[in-house]
């Protein structure tokens, strides 16, 4: 059984705030030393979690801890994976539905929600058979010839974890095999795929659970136009990837349809059918299977209470000290890893719009702070561009590393007796120390004020196994930090607006297309708007 309530009402609250008055100096002399270091250290699926660095002590964990059992945090999680209608706002019209990602992939046996995982099991069945035969040969193109290319047309959730997925391990891709990505409604993305493509031997995966977002639609039918141009016919080339019962749930005019469920948030679709269709193509099935034991080992690991053995959760709270309570605004999260390139965005998305909500769980305001800002690029490039300002702006922002200790293609060189990976990985540890200790200069140019809050989530190589488990550490702490702030961050009505009036000048410009002596109405702000910008 759930159990939600105000931030406020866990006694643990009042006691981080007046801890929060003094928090732990990491600009000490000698404070980052090997015991404070190799203590704060937690492990969990092949990933090492170093925190020394965080402005905290014992006593801030110990109360952390306090306020984690509090909130009820374990055992929310739980009843989420056991299927409890947590996407709701309670006594108001909401989507009122279960929260089933962690289903997709807890599909080995002993499932926290069987129905859910048999529903995820029969989709991934499919996909093997899928997969099985468009590597024998059986489905080929009109030609005879094999699929060597995928298009994967799809935006927000249906785009960004995904392709974050897909970049992150391109190394491991099937040779033969690339997939592109369309999102955006500027017709140049899609023009910029499609102009090198050969397309009597490429896929084309649209992915849309709601199966009526204007950008997918839009591009898909002016993906369908150019593989008509090219005398293709569009059914034996296009699979759907979509909601039961949605606009685009019509199998005669897909190759294949695959199927994700109302219970699975498009920012934690990775793992469904959103991001398996694509992955599975790009890594084939036993990578694809792999990503999701990482994912799911983690869902098991985060049902550990204590915060010190839960890497998640240990995130998750002190992510709530940093921003509740230390008052930070932002959250940089800086990989160490070029195939990481767009994690950071895929975060942003499903941090910021699950999080970034102003009322509780009952409809209340939020006296609180709720989610904090996302950003981030991979290191060392941020090195050369925005860290000035994380070492010495005034502005504290809390940092994420997130490094291996090996390369993906082991393709290196030692150059003046070490790697390059050495290179990437000890520039790491220097931000991370930099940040947290500082150094004292008599030019007060060259000073560093320290006491800059980071931790280090550490891998040994970046592989399908590794990069599951990442997405699911991330997810999870998402989840648990909503959790403590009471707020259900399962919906999105914030991004419904902007669509409503976005929709309402896309109706004047039809018509005036139809009429050009159009006048629009009366007092409309969209029309004006789109009259006074003479588009
Ligand atoms: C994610 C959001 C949103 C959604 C896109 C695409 O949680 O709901 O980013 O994924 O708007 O929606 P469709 O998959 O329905 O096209």
């Amino acid at each position: 059984m759930t159990d939600f309530h105000a931030l406020t009402a866990n006694p643990a609250y009042e006691k981080l705030v007046s801890l929060a008055r003094q928090p732990f100096d990491l600009s000490q002399k000698d404070v980052l030393n090997s015991k404070r270091l190799s203590s704060y250290v937690s492990y969990s699926q092949g990933w090492q979690f170093f925190y020394g660095t965080q402005r905290v002590d014992d006593a801030v964990l110990d109360a952390l801890q306090e306020l984690a059992d509090e909130s009820r945090v374990i055992t929310n999680f739980q009843a989420m994976k056991a299927g409890e209608v947590i996407n709701r706002i309670e006594g108001y019209e909401s989507e009122e539905r279960m929260v089933l990602h962690t289903a997709s992939r807890d599909i080995w046996g002993n499932p926290a929600h069987p129905a859910a995982s048999t529903q995820a099991a029969v989709e991934f069945d499919k996909l093997a058979d899928f997969l099985a035969r468009l590597a024998s040969g059986n489905i080929t193109n009109a030609a005879g010839k094999t699929f060597t290319d995928m298009i994967t047309v799809g935006i927000g959730g249906s785009d960004l974890g995904p392709r974050a997925l897909y970049l992150a391990l391109a190394a491991c891709r099937i040779p033969a095999r690339q997939v592109h990505f369309i999102s955006n409604v500027d017709p140049d993305d899609a023009a910029a795929v499609l102009k090198n493509l050969d397309l009597s031997r490429t896929l084309v995966n649209v992915v849309s659970k709601s199966g009526s977002t204007l950008e997918t639609l839009t591009n898909e039918e002016l993906v369908r136009s150019a593989f008509r141009r090219a005398g293709l016919e569009p059914q034996n080339h296009f699979i759907a990837v979509t909601g039961k019962g949605s606009p685009m749930d019509d199998p005669a005019r897909y190759l294949r349809s695959f199927y994700m469920f109302d219970y699975i948030g498009g920012r934690y679709s990775a793992t469904s059918m959103v991001g398996a269709v694509m992955l599975g193509f790009a890594l084939g099935n036993n990578a694809l299977h792999e990503i999701l034991r990482g994912a799911h080992d983690i869902d098991l690991a985060a049902e550990e209470p204590d915060i010190r053995r839960n890497i998640p959760l240990l995130m998750a709270m002190l992510g709530i000290w940093n921003h509740t309570f230390l008052k930070h605004e932002t959250l940089a999260v800086l990989p160490y890893s070029q195939a990481l390139i767009r994690f950071t965005a895929h975060l942003q998305q499903c941090d910021m719009e699950s999080n970034g909500k102003s009322i509780d769980r009952q409809g209340n305001k939020l006296t609180w702070q709720s989610g904090p800002i996302i950003w981030g690029e991979p290191g060392t490039n941020g090195q050369h561009a925005f860290y000035q300002l994380l070492h010495q702006g005034t502005t504290i922002v809390p940092v994420e590393f997130i490094g291996f200790r090996h390369s993906q293609y082991q393709n290196d060189l030692t150059i003046k007796g070490t790697t390059s990976q050495d290179k990437l990985l000890a520039n790491l540890l220097a931000q991370s120390l930099a940040m947290a200790g500082g150094r004292e200069n008599d030019n007060p140019n060259r000073c560093f004020a320290g006491n800059r809050p980071n931790s280090i989530l550490l891998a040994d190589r970046l592989t399908p196994y590794a990069m599951g488990a990442l997405l699911a550490i991330y997810e999870t702490k998402i989840v648990m930090q909503g959790f403590v702030w009471n707020i259900n961050s399962f919906d999105q009505e914030g991004v419904q607006l902007g669509k409503v009036l976005a929709n309402e000048i896309i109706a004047h410009m039809a018509a005036r297309h139809k009429d050009k002596n159009y006048q629009g109405a009366d007092g409309d702000p969209g029309w004006l708007m789109l009259k006074e910008s003479k588009c």
